[in-house]
């Protein structure tokens, strides 16, 4: 059979492939021309792909449709290579327990990871029954940026679930972020109200999750809507980010246009939109600190990543191995 199929990659291990189609997972393998690409050409889970259906074994992936997002991230050995993560999401959920794990820098840096990559930003805080104030908590993410969308919820208790149906919608695809133990499988079994992922209980002693879930896979619900689940993350670098960036501090980009001088380092220079937001309370110190902690980062490691790629190039142009 030399149909050619359109199928979406549910899963990614090593060298195999598994493909989503018409409700069945099929096992799935590259054309080998996929190995002269670059690796962002790659299939990640969230592609949509031609193949060649194989009755007696693997599926052959042909091409790799064009993709309406794309999330990566550096890898996190800081070297400033990127690492592809899933593509073709709607909306990123970025998960976040209300204990120990909360950080509103890291939630600042998954909204900027989501936005460059063209998904709207959700912050989800899980386990919402063990938190007191949940209140002052959904107030702290929502003042991150406008962009981001925030709910507290329990997937164990039933709180908070009803809010998240207007995301699952047929055809909409959300992506699961966020550290291990945060709660990501087990919402989406909620979610799904099903166990279709295995979830553990985290760490008394720091609330530090386990890393259950090993790997990214997407799961098709019953209404249409599909769900992907991702590993647990220990941290986010900033690489390749800064449109992502902005736009997520974008009420500040917009007062820096404000400012008398247009290469105003808010520093001691008089007219300045900066200061002047701080002075009256519209902007705090802290979130411009981080705006400007995470735009030295993402400069620093993408200097890092061209000087790597310069490297690998020319490695390549001597025919000294491939990477
Ligand atoms: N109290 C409470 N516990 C929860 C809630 N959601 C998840 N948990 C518990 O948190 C633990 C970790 O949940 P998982 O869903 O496995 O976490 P995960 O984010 O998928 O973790 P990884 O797969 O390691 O990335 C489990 O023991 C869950 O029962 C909640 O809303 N309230
Ligand atoms: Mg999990």
């Amino acid at each position: 059979m030399n149909i050619e199929n359109l199928g979406r990659i549910s899963e990614v291990q090593k060298n195999s492939y598994t493909i989503r189609y018409m409700e069945e997972d099929l096992p799935a393998k590259l054309k080998g021309s996929f190995y002269e690409k670059e690796a962002e050409e790659f299939p990640v889970v969230g592609d949509y792909v031609t193949f060649r259906y194989n009755p007696d074994g693997e599926a052959l992936i042909l091409s790799v449709c064009e993709r309406k997002s794309f999330l990566q991230r550096p890898d996190q050995s800081k070297t400033g290579v990127m690492q592809y993560m899933v593509s073709n999401v709607d909306y990123c959920f970025i998960v976040t327990s209300l204990n120990d794990d909360y950080s509103y820098n890291r939630i600042a840096r998954y909204a900027g990871v989501a936005l460059q990559g063209g998904a709207v930003p959700v912050a989800i805080l899980t386990k919402s029954d063990l938190c007191a104030n949940v209140g002052r908590y959904v107030s702290e993410v929502e003042s991150i940026s406008e962009k981001i969308r925030v709910h507290a919820i329990s997937a164990l208790y039933d709180i908070g679930l009803e809010e998240l149906k207007e995301y699952l919608t047929p055809g909409t695809t959300i992506c699961m972020m966020g550290s291990s133990g945060a709660g990501k499988s087990t919402l989406i079994n909620a979610l799904a109200g099903e166990e279709t992922m295995k979830t553990r209980a985290v760490r008394e002693s720091d609330s530090k999750g386990k890393h259950t879930t090993t790997h990214r896979q997407l799961i098709e619900l019953a209404n249409g809507a599909s769900i992907i689940d991702t590993p647990g993350m220990r941290e986010i670098g900033m690489a390749m980010t800064q449109e992502g960036i902005d736009e997520t501090f974008s009420d500040i980009i917009e007062l820096e246009s404000h400012c008398r001088f247009s290469d105003c380092r808010h520093d001691t220079e008089p007219g300045c939109a900066i200061k002047e937001a701080i002075e009256n309370g519209t902007l705090s110190e802290e979130r411009l600190m981080l705006y400007k902690n995470l735009g030295a980062e993402n400069t620093r490691n993408y200097a890092k990543k061209k000087e790597i790629s310069k490297w690998v190039k020319a490695r390549k142009n001597y025919g000294v191995g491939g990477y």
